[in-house]
């Protein structure tokens, strides 16, 4: 049998019902105003909110506690081009090409094309990567467990963090991402998963008229 790890007291904190209540739907109300935005302001954000939102993500429970996770925060003007210049080479293959009818007509309702200026006017573009595989203690590989679910809870944290922070966000996945490999020079054994793009929406920027589905339609109690 393997030694058990070493266990400490866990300090939670209990509150009373009304206050449960009172704090989910505070949070529901904040979450619920983030929105997707694609006309982004070039106004710089500070780096000590990239900082705090990224520990957040740190913090999402993970297969194992694995964290297979990694974070690449662009800033430079330089990568931001050469991501934008590929992304929209992949993106024009996929409006002109790949998708099908069925795909363009589900985006049809958020307008987007293969123009992605918004990948060098937002102040970052935090790219996150999936570790399939991480270095143990001596350099060894070590697998990780799902890596999905884990990176798409520390993604998800962290789009929060930003929104609570006053940040925009807008997830985008060119596909494929493997260009962000060799661009942001991570190993082949990461996986792009998705790059985050933040900072303040452009003056007078809209976003699509879509909402989201009730509470009846997405979950029952049993
Ligand atoms: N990656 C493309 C297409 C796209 C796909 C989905 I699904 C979206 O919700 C939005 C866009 C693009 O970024 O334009």
């Amino acid at each position: 049998m393997a030694e058990a790890g070493k266990f400490l007291p866990f300090e939670f904190e209990r509150l009373d019902d009304a206050e449960k209540i009172e704090r989910a739907q505070a949070f529901y109300q904040r979450l619920k105003q983030r929105r997707s935005v694609r006309d982004f302001s070039s106004e710089p954000v500070p780096r000590a909110v990239i900082e705090a939102c990224l520990r957040t993500a740190g913090s999402a429970p993970s297969g194992a506690n694995m964290q297979p996770w990694h974070f690449c925060v662009v800033e430079s003007a330089a990568i931001k081009r050469e991501i934008r210049l590929a992304a929209e080479a992949e993106e024009r293959e996929f409006y002109q090409r790949r998708a099908s009818e069925e795909w363009l007509d589900a985006l049809e309702p958020l307008g987007t094309d293969a123009e992605k200026p918004f990948l060098e006017t937002a102040p970052y573009l935090i790219v996150i990567f999936l570790k399939k595989f991480s270095e143990g203690a001596e350099g060894e590989q070590r697998k990780n467990y799902y890596t999905a679910e884990s990176v798409g809870i520390a993604t998800g944290l962290l789009l929060a963090a930003l929104h609570t922070a006053g940040v925009a966000t807008l997830t985008h996945t060119p596909s494929p991402m493997k260009f962000l490999n060799s661009i942001l020079k991570r190993p082949a054994s990461e996986r792009p998963y998705m790059i985050v793009v933040a900072g303040l929406p452009a003056e007078g920027a809209e976003v699509p008229a879509i909402d989201k589905m009730p509470l009846e339609e997405i979950a029952e109690f049993l």
